[in-house]
């Protein structure tokens, strides 16, 4: 069995928030990461991205994934309590689920660890899947390879179902 080491380890977390002031809440969400003690190490490009799979109209999300270190990084139940912690700091209450929110904090990757917990799914059921969360991911490491399907990220992107609008956001832009 090949040792990764904990520089060679990473964890990707996916920030969403289509509710108030979005960029602040993004970034807001990254300064409590690193006030979490978690070594944020690279943050994608922020997207905008049209709500999918909710029940109800819902307004446009900002999204982006941050890249954590392995260096001090807690193991994945841990890191998720952190996340949850962050999130409800901010603002998130949970109502029903897929609402609008502040701030969304998603553990998608944890190096290559796979496992189905009540309490946490590795990798995140649904990252092969949607646009808004492979885009972000597929800049910060596009040769990068899903630990179950072992298909990079740019691949997953290029060929994902998922039609829904994904671009560069621009802060003062619309649509
Ligand atoms: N999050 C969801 C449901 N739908 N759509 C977009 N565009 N971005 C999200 O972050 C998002 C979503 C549930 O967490
Ligand atoms: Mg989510
Ligand atoms: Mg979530």
């Amino acid at each position: 069995m090949v040792e990764v080491s904990a520089e060679d380890l990473r964890a990707y977390v996916g920030l969403g928030s289509n509710l108030g002031d979005r960029a602040g809440n993004l970034l807001l969400g990254v300064r409590g990461m690193l006030n979490a003690g978690l070594g944020v190490a690279r943050l994608s490009s922020i997207y905008e991205t049209e709500p999918v799979g909710v029940r109800e109209e819902q307004p446009p999300y900002l999204n982006m994934v941050a890249e954590l270190s392995g260096v001090s990084l807690p193991p994945p139940e841990q890191l998720l309590a952190r996340l949850l912690r962050v999130e409800y700091a901010l603002g998130r209450r949970r109502e029903r689920p897929r609402e609008q929110r502040t701030l969304d904090l998603d553990l998608l990757l944890y190096g290559n660890e796979v496992r189905a917990s009540e309490f946490l799914t590795l990798p995140h059921p649904r990252l092969h899947l949607r646009r808004f969360v492979l885009a972000p991911l597929a800049e910060l490491d596009p040769a990068g390879l899903h630990p179950l399907l072992r298909r990079s990220f740019a691949e997953l992107l290029a060929d994902a179902d998922d039609v829904s609008m994904v671009e560069i956001w621009k802060p003062g832009g619309g649509f």
